[in-house]
């Protein structure tokens, strides 16, 4: 009897956590999810009718003689892509306009019908070539909603959908991702041509079906949408997955327009899909080329910060580089792409912990296989694996003699699922004591941790808990040279501007000439009042390492001192967007400007809250000259403001006024009242 418990004991044991290997654990990533992520930095381009309207989402009738770009170069892209150091480029084959940059047989909506090579162009094709040319991988976006085609709404538009899959997942070679957008937000009131045809996102598409087709025609690409089926949203477009990022997800919960959209940020732990996050942003605040954006390009500090709360959260980061009319990349937004590459290039250059001693409180059965040297071999395929029934353990790095880092990046071997739930870094400082940096949750493919320089001679990572035994392939440390982050810059409604540096002990510049501010500019010491239209640039210096910050610059119209907000309180106009104005059903945003003006813009700054609500989808814009009669200037839909909630510039017609009037005629998920945080106007000159 006692033989046979203990033949019972060992075949037991045996097949739970003495078997050799580990065994994987939840939902686990496919070949190609691999292959994927693996990529980590890719390129968006955003390129098709907008750019040619200036618009974010058009509606749907315009012409395609529109559709011109002057010099097209995809080599370009692909070139600067492959110098950024990305690995494909995402192109919007169809926006919601429906215009197609293909010549479709299923359409005459397309570039076939526009002046650019007399209608026998194909953008598709040629960034084919590029891509082929640099190396890179190519995917498809193609947006379920189309606001041109007459069937949307019917059968007979699926099949239209399913015949333009066709053509562009078997005429342009491979695909590697194929760009799902969630979005539907046509409100009916523009004159698209199927404006009132409102769909259910989540079952008229069929999109198991469409799934099951791309399947077939391109087996290797991942296909994006909100809820994957193999990549999903991250649920923002400001460029940050969150700190805690499960690559699993409770997949069939979700659908394109999901209410529950920030959960994407963090996944869901033990859910049932292997369903990465794929972080995409925009370099400018729009998605499409707007020359009026030319100054809003995102600078390194921004880009930075994005890289590291993207793929250094376990995530994938696509960055859009909006193409302009001319059909190339404009010289700022390739300068801010190299200058990421550069910083990128110095922030990883030298791996301190390339080989030195590791100890680990324990390792499976102590099987060298899985000892903690793994972890810093620089070999992907190896790791350090306690036994199955650990959950939790530390590794120990000597870095042989006291070395200076402020980056950590942690690594899992995710073909055996994510596991890892809390962990905490530790460096020892001088009087021997363990000193904590960083308490941390989830790690995933990839976790990097930013920190203040410390020196130290030991590192410490600790598992302290895990959902299956932890397995970890990789501690890298590293010292990255130091960033100066943008200065923040306000103009309240009493004319008084503040400057904010990010950093400690550093010396403000700035300058209203529209010259980047040198140390003969102006020095900041205090808020100071700027009572006039003007450009302000300001730039922040470390005294000790004679390095700059790049320039902020805010452009500032007329000034508010004067103002008078008749409907609606001075929170409107103070200059913070934090602070915000509720308004009733029905009632207007209505501002004194105090004197007679030519007006040619007004911007809207929503909600930027959390849990933001109340935001405006389709506005109107009035002015008056005596607070009376009131004349429209501007009115339409804030295109894309709820996936991206960032302030609005509407541009119009210059327009003599003394009053302003904004009214909401519909509101983001159809709330009942509208928030403001801040109005401004554009005027003439
Ligand atoms: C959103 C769209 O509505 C935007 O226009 C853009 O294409 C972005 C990538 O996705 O949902």
């Amino acid at each position: 009897m006692r033989y046979f418990f203990t033949l019972v004991l060992f075949i037991f044991l045996f097949c739970t956590g003495f078997s050799q290997h580990p065994e994987p654990h939840g939902a686990l990533p496919s070949q190609r999810q691999l292959e994927w992520a693996d990529m980590e930095y890719y390129m968006f381009v955003h390129f098709n009718m907008n750019t040619f309207t200036d618009m974010e989402w058009g509606l749907g009738g315009e012409d395609p003689s529109l559709f011109n770009p002057t010099d097209l170069d995809c080599m370009q892209w692909a070139r600067l892509a492959k110098k950024a150091g990305m690995k494909g480029i995402i192109i919007t084959a169809k926006h919601h306009d429906g215009f197609v940059i293909w010549p479709s047989k299923y359409t005459e909506h397309s570039v076939k019908n526009s002046p650019w090579k007399n209608g026998k162009g194909d953008v598709l094709q040629e960034l084919r070539e590029a891509c082929d040319h640099y190396g890179l991988k190519m995917g498809i976006y193609y947006s379920p909603w189309d606001r041109n085609h007459a069937d949307y709404g019917t059968e007979k538009y699926l099949e239209y959908f399913h015949n333009q899959l066709e053509e562009v997942l078997t005429e342009y070679g491979d695909v590697f991702e194929v760009w799902f957008d969630g979005a539907n937000g046509g409100t009916g009131y523009y004159g698209g041509a199927n404006e009132d045809r409102k769909v259910d996102r989540r079952t008229y598409y069929n999109f198991p079906r469409i799934w099951n087709h791309v399947r077939e025609l391109q087996p290797n690409a991942v296909i994006f949408s909100d809820g994957g089926p193999d990549v999903r949203w991250v649920g923002n477009e400001s460029g940050f997955a969150g700190k805690t990022n499960w690559s699993t997800l409770n997949r069939d919960l979700v659908w394109p327009g999901w209410p529950h959209y920030k959960e994407l940020q963090y996944g869901h732990k033990n859910g049932t899909h292997w369903v990465p996050a794929e972080v995409d942003v925009s370099i400018r605040p729009g998605w499409y080329y707007h020359a009026s954006e030319d100054h809003k390009v995102k600078t390194l500090p921004k880009l930075l910060d994005i890289y590291y709360n993207s793929i250094g959260r376990n995530a994938s980061f696509l960055l859009n580089i909006p193409v302009d009319r001319t059909g190339q990349v404009h010289a700022t937004d390739s300068a801010q792409m190299m200058a990421l590459a550069d910083q990128l290039r110095k922030d990883f250059e030298t791996n301190l912990a390339v080989d030195v001693a590791v100890e680990a409180s324990s390792y499976r059965w102590d099987d060298p296989k899985y000892g903690p040297e793994k972890t810093t071999d620089g070999d992907p395929e190896t790791y350090w694996a306690t036994d199955e029934f650990t959950r939790s353990g530390s590794l120990t790095l000597d870095l042989g003699a006291p070395q200076t880092l402020n980056r950590f990046l942690v690594s899992e071997y995710i073909p055996l699922g994510q596991r890892v739930e809390a962990f905490r870094v530790e460096v020892l400082d001088e009087q021997g004591q363990w000193e904590e940096i960083a308490e941390e949750t989830t790690i995933g493919r990839k976790r990097i941790l930013r920190f203040d320089d410390v020196t130290t001679q030991k590192v410490r990572f600790t598992v302290d808990s895990a959902l299956a035994a932890p397995l970890i392939t990789s501690i890298e440390l590293y010292r990255a040279p130091k960033v100066l982050s943008l200065p923040r810059i306000t103009r309240d409604d009493q004319d008084r501007v503040t400057i904010v540096p990010g950093d400690e002990d550093v010396e403000i510049y700035y300058t209203t000439d529209g010259s980047s501010p040198d140390k003969n500019a102006t020095r900041y010491a205090n808020p100071f009042h700027l009572p006039r239209k003007t450009s302000l640039r300001v730039a922040v210096l470390d005294p000790v390492t004679s390095q700059w910050s790049p320039v902020a610059e805010a452009r500032l119209d007329i000034p508010k001192k004067g103002w008078k907000v008749l409907s609606g309180d001075r929170t409107i106009i103070d200059g913070n967007p934090r602070s915000l104005s509720t308004f009733k059903v029905g009632e207007s945003a209505i501002i004194d400007l105090g004197d007679i003006h030519q007006l040619n813009g007004f911007t809207y700054t929503p909600d930027q809250g959390r849990y933001a609500s109340g935001i405006i989808q389709d506005y109107r814009f009035s002015v008056s000259k005596n607070g009376k009669k009131w004349k429209t200037v501007a009115q339409g839909e804030f295109s894309n403001i709820k996936n991206n909630p960032i302030e609005q510039v509407i541009r119009f017609r210059k327009s003599k006024g003394r009053y302003i009037k904004l009214e909401a005629k519909s509101l983001v998920d159809n709330g009942q009242e509208m928030r403001v945080a801040e109005i401004d106007v554009m005027t003439v000159p």
